[in-house]
């Protein structure tokens, strides 16, 4: 691990954003593969890792070796291994890899011209879990986190002919890992997101954050980062439909900060991004070499005593909460994206939590196109190694990679640190290095973390300590399913120490789609439908509530949920099932939301 976590943020020096809207040139599509359980293109046979600077060493995969006559002996030949999708996880692409956990080696071939004073970048989406890259034999560099993306330049390593990029993906669950052993979703491995290439000039604009300033709804403020610390470039930021043109200069370190007020000396006034009018601007950057557009939505985001105020006004989240799961398998393209998304309007949805890890960036991207509030979130998930140091560094490292990749979406209202995590001193001071690790990247979202509760006397307490810490109090609970009374749930008291809003980050309980029976048999769309009226009428009267993302949209894969003719190995707790269709709970909290709606437009 000490190799592994610490070195990826040198190698990638920091990532490049907005990649959609840049000179890509997309990888995807048949790549070979090589399954490798024993690693044995990796080390030697007494388990001696292969010189990684030696390129032509003929057993190490990443070579991709070719015998020079026919006496020599070589093991392995991509060109003549099978073929598979990329982006796509391997469970569901292959029959005998759906319970596979280990090394899949992938490779791909490609040409490409590059021109003199150009670089050239290749870009992950996400490779679940550890990814060693290698192109023409030259180690780029390893990567760790299922869920987040990063990029290597290639410029000069890269020629116009027969390029081969080798990816050994690695998805073996390790107790110091992020998450760490157990987890109640499927271990989807491989080059789950879009591969690219991105070509840029010598000097490029790399990140920016562009956004109102916090506490101020007419001032908009950030920095321009270029990918070389370049003093005195000359950008200009400018959003035509707000008549802004602002001319900024790099400082020592190819930075620009700026701030300006909007509609100062044109009467321009912003129209904010909301569920209701998801407004976004086109936002342009431009210097002598380069022009990079988006559309940024403009709106704040804050808490006072226990309301959540969007644009100063009080909101109740009407979420749900999603797996990055679509019909069974990995979710990764913008039409499974609209999927998922289309199903949350239809609910009335206002917001909804992308459980348990980042989601790729096209659910982002179509989030804040349809007016959908987020809550991201990292997998800090259960039992984590809360006492390892390196375990801490991965965890702010996928904090790091998330954030900056997201924080110009104004969909995303919150970052989640955690999701039900045992409770110990250690957990603690790992919670609080990863708030503040996430206020000194962001400080204009909401802090929060899906906590767990305890019980005295009959009186549900939501006071974990870590609560001190975040602006939204949101914890998970399961009434009626893994323990609690429903018939007198409505009835059911809570308590909480702290003046915050309150959210119900979970609740729910598993219904086989198509199975009926009486509200008090377990597994029937019955049961289901009796535990979301009886819940929903208790966390009506619950303290602070400001919102809600029942446990969950659809059914999705678990290695944990074995029963037989009923889960099947999925999670049975979806509103929908994995093939799509409405059980009676959908209709139930549809009416809630609609009901809900009411009372807050
Ligand atoms: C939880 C977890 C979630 C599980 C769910 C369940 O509390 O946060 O990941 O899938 O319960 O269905 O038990």
């Amino acid at each position: 691990m000490g190799l592994v976590c610490l070195p990826i943020l040198a190698l990638s020096q920091g990532l490049i954003i907005n990649t959609p809207n840049r000179d890509t040139t997309s990888l995807n599509g048949k790549w070979n593969y090589i399954v490798d359980p024993y690693e044995t293109g990796y080390y030697s046979f007494h388990k001696e890792v292969y010189d990684e600077t030696n390129v032509t060493s003929p057993s190490a995969y990443y070579n991709n070796y070719h015998a020079k006559n026919k006496s020599e002996l070589v093991e392995y030949d991509f060109d003549k291994s099978p073929l598979i999708q990329v982006p796509g996880d391997w469970n569901t692409q292959k029959e005998n890899l759906f319970y596979y956990e280990g090394t899949v080696w992938y490779k791909k071939s490609f040409d490409y011209d590059l021109k003199e004073n150009r670089r050239l970048f290749v870009c992950f989406g996400a490779v679940n879990y550890r990814a060693d890259v290698y192109l023409n034999g030259t180690k780029l560099g390893i990567h760790e986190g299922g869920f987040t993306p990063f990029d290597f330049e290639i410029t000069s390593l890269v020629k116009p002919r027969e390029n081969y990029l080798v990816v050994k993906a690695d998805n073996k669950r390790l107790l110091e890992a992020v998450p760490a052993l157990n987890t109640d979703w499927w271990n989807y491995g491989g080059i789950t997101r879009d591969v690219i290439l991105i070509e840029e000039p010598a000097v490029f604009i790399q990140d920016y954050a562009i956004q109102l300033k916090k506490g101020d709804r007419n001032i908009i403020a950030g920095i321009v980062t270029l990918s070389n610390p370049v003093i005195d470039e000359k950008i200009t930021l400018s959003i035509p439909e707000l008549e802004i043109e602002k001319q900024l200069t790099t400082n020592a370190e190819g930075k620009a900060k700026f701030e300006f007020t909007v509609g100062q000396n044109t009467g321009k006034e912003i129209k904010y991004w909301s569920p209701e009018s998801p407004k976004r601007y086109e936002v342009i950057l431009k210097t002598d070499r380069q022009v990079l557009k988006e559309n940024i939505g403009f709106r704040t985001i804050e808490t006072k005593g226990p309301d959540i105020l969007l644009n100063g006004r009080p909101v109740f989240l009407r979420g749900i909460s999603i797996h990055e799961e679509y019909q069974g398998r990995r979710a990764f393209s913008e039409a499974d994206a609209l999927a998922l998304l289309t199903w949350t309007k239809e609910l009335g949805c206002n917001f909804v939590r992308l459980a348990h890890y980042p989601h790729n960036e096209n659910m982002l991207r179509l989030a804040d196109k349809l007016g959908v509030m987020v809550w991201e979130e990292i997998p800090v998930y259960w039992s984590i190694d809360f006492t390892d140091k390196l375990t801490l560094a991965n965890a702010k490292n996928q904090l790091t990679e998330v954030i900056t990749r997201d924080k110009n979406r104004a969909c995303v209202i919150i970052w989640s640190m955690a999701n039900e995590t045992p409770l110990s001193e250690a957990r603690n001071s790992f919670l609080i290095n990863l708030v503040n690790h996430a206020k000194t990247l962001d400080t204009t979202r909401l802090i929060s973390a899906a906590l767990l509760t305890r019980e005295e006397n009959g009186v549900g307490i939501i006071d974990d300590k870590i609560g001190e810490y975040l602006d939204i109090i949101a914890f998970n609970q399961y009434r009626g399913w893994y323990g609690g009374d429903l018939a007198t749930a409505p009835d059911a008291k809570w308590t909480t120490p702290y003046s915050k809003p309150v959210v119900v980050s979970e609740f729910g309980g598993g219904a086989k789609q198509g199975l009926h029976g009486t509200k008090n048999e377990r597994w029937t769309e019955e049961y289901q439908e009796y535990l979301y009226r009886q819940n929903l009428l208790m966390i009506e009267k619950m303290p602070n509530i400001r919102g809600m993302s029942p446990w969950i949209l659809t059914d999705f894969r678990s290695p944990r949920r074995v029963l037989p003719g009923i889960q099947d190995g999925f999670n049975r707790k979806g509103l929908i099932s994995d093939t799509g269709k409405k059980k009676k709970a959908f209709f139930v909290l549809q009416d809630f939301y609609k009901k809900m709606k009411l009372q807050y437009d």
